[in-house]
């Protein structure tokens, strides 16, 4: 692969030398020449620039010159292996340069030529000229900032370019986890010794030399940064490439696998409001049936929804200042899950008379506080197991730690039908354990429950 660089500056490129780019010019596997542009001009002052046509401030370099350099450089290297050539031209308003596009010229292009403009940049004849001709032209940009010229921009593409011709790296572990494992994420945070440096500590996991957990923190850490800094990456990701850990780690970060798509998109948990009103009676409703025992029959079950889930109903529940509504709501505004706790005043005891479980320990602890009683936790279907249930209940948690903070070991109860082992296991990962039994009513039939609870302080 050949790199030629036309520049008023062709020195800029001495660094070139250094490094893995100076390795790889020895070990001829990459060649790289820089030019002077003025070497193509005829004037005595070697000019190469002219004020911009329609006026304007600053000065524009001249096409004429930039024609006949750009020719000349073709043609002499037009028999670089027979290769395709690519002429590369950084501009402020070119394409942001992406890794797959460095990837693609790596094994695509054998001859790259670099335009390095000043001033106000190159007359855009010049572009458009050489596409017309036939060769690749591919005007890129860095980023969003201005630079001075198209030099640094041309450095950083040969070293993003040539990394990636094949024998170039000295790792070619460290390239091929580039292009799988950490696909379309950011980096994780690496270290090194001394262990302990002023006052800072290598994370424990990576010291402990299980392989597996080290893998799943940095999966982590790549998670986190990525949703802190690049949520746009996080939009784009392809999301066959996660895992169910990678879920649930990206539903406690606020994103959630679209069913419409395989993509992630961010999602919000919040306290309900009265707009929330219809969905939420619409949303109750439709879930409630998923949690009854099968015996039950659909008049009763039909009949307890009309009672308890009607709009009036909640409209009680988001104005009443005893009960607690978080809700989980989609990009679009579609509700998908929602937690319903009743908050007694007090030390007092929410669902006395539906079998609450007033004097047990819980995480052996005594109860210090009020026993709260979450009486819904609903998902809708589509959207179980995806690490939804996990972020809502934190966020219900935390709620609830906050009415309760006056008091020092508060206590979370709920009930849920002693068949459902799906629902069983779900509370009991969220830290729930069983306390007891109740009896439930459906309109007049009665079906047995489990009791779980659990301290609302502690994560
Ligand atoms: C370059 C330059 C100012 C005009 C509004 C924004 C820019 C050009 C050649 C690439 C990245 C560059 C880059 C690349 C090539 C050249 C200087 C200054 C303007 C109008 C254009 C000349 C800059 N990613 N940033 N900068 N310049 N303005």
């Amino acid at each position: 692969m050949r790199f030629d660089i036309i520049s008023v500056f062709p020195e800029f490129f001495d660094v070139a030398r250094l490094s893995l780019l100076g390795k790889a010019q020895e070990r001829n596997l990459i060649e790289i020449a820089a030019h002077n542009l003025r070497d193509w001009t005829e004037d005595v002052h070697r000019t190469v620039d002219d004020t911009p046509a329609g006026g304007g401030a600053g000065m524009v370099m001249r096409a004429d010159i930039w024609g006949k350099a750009i020719d000349d450089i073709l043609a002499r290297n037009g028999g670089v292996s027979g290769g395709k050539a690519v002429l590369a031209i950084p501009t402020p308003a070119g394409t942001p340069l992406t890794q797959a596009q460095c990837a693609q010229l790596a094994t695509d292009a054998q001859h790259i030529v670099i335009a390095c403009g000043r001033y106000e940049g190159i007359d855009a004849r010049v572009a458009e000229h050489y596409t017309q001709a036939g060769v690749e032209v591919f005007e890129y940009s860095l980023g969003d900032y201005v630079l001075n010229g198209g030099e640094v921009a041309a450095l950083a593409l040969i070293e993003a370019v040539a990394r990636l011709v094949p024998g170039m790296v000295g790792n070619p572990e460290s390239l091929l986890e580039e292009s799988h494992s950490q696909a379309g994420l950011l980096e994780y945070p690496v270290y090194t010794r001394p262990l302990s440096w002023r006052e800072l500590d290598i994370p424990e996991v990576l010291l402990s030399g299980n392989h597996r957990e080290s893998a799943r923190w940095r999966r982590d850490k790549s998670l986190e940064r990525t949703a802190a800094i690049r949520p746009d990456m996080l939009r784009r990701l392809d999301t066959s490439t996660l895992d169910k850990k990678d879920k649930r780690k990206l539903a406690s970060l606020g994103y959630l696998v679209s069913r419409e798509e395989n993509r992630l998109e961010p999602f919000a948990i919040r306290p309900a409001v009265e707009a929330d009103i219809p969905a939420l009676a619409e949303l109750s409703a439709r879930v409630f049936p998923d949690a009854c025992p099968a015996y039950l029959s659909e008049e009763a079950i039909a009949a307890h929804i009309a009672e308890n889930f009607n709009e009036e109903r909640w409209a009680h529940y988001l104005s009443a200042p005893e009960y607690l509504c978080m809700v989980c709501e989609r990009e679009n505004g579609q509700l998908i899950a929602y937690t319903l706790c009743e908050i007694p005043a007090g030390d007092g005891v929410a669902g006395l008379n539906e079998g609450a479980p007033a004097d047990v320990l819980v995480g052996g602890v005594e109860r210090q506080g009020p026993l709260v009683l979450m009486s819904k936790f609903y998902i809708d279907r589509p959207w179980r197991s995806g690490g939804i249930a996990e972020a809502l209940w934190e966020h219900t948690r935390l709620a609830l730690s906050e009415r309760t903070r006056d008091y020092l070991a508060p206590v979370v109860w709920l009930g849920t039908n002693e068949g459902n082992k799906r629902a069983r296991n779900a509370y009991k990962k969220l830290g729930f354990e069983l306390v007891g039994k109740r009896e439930f009513f459906v309109g007049d039939e009665s079906n047995a429950d489990v009791v779980f609870a659990r301290q609302i302080h502690m994560a």
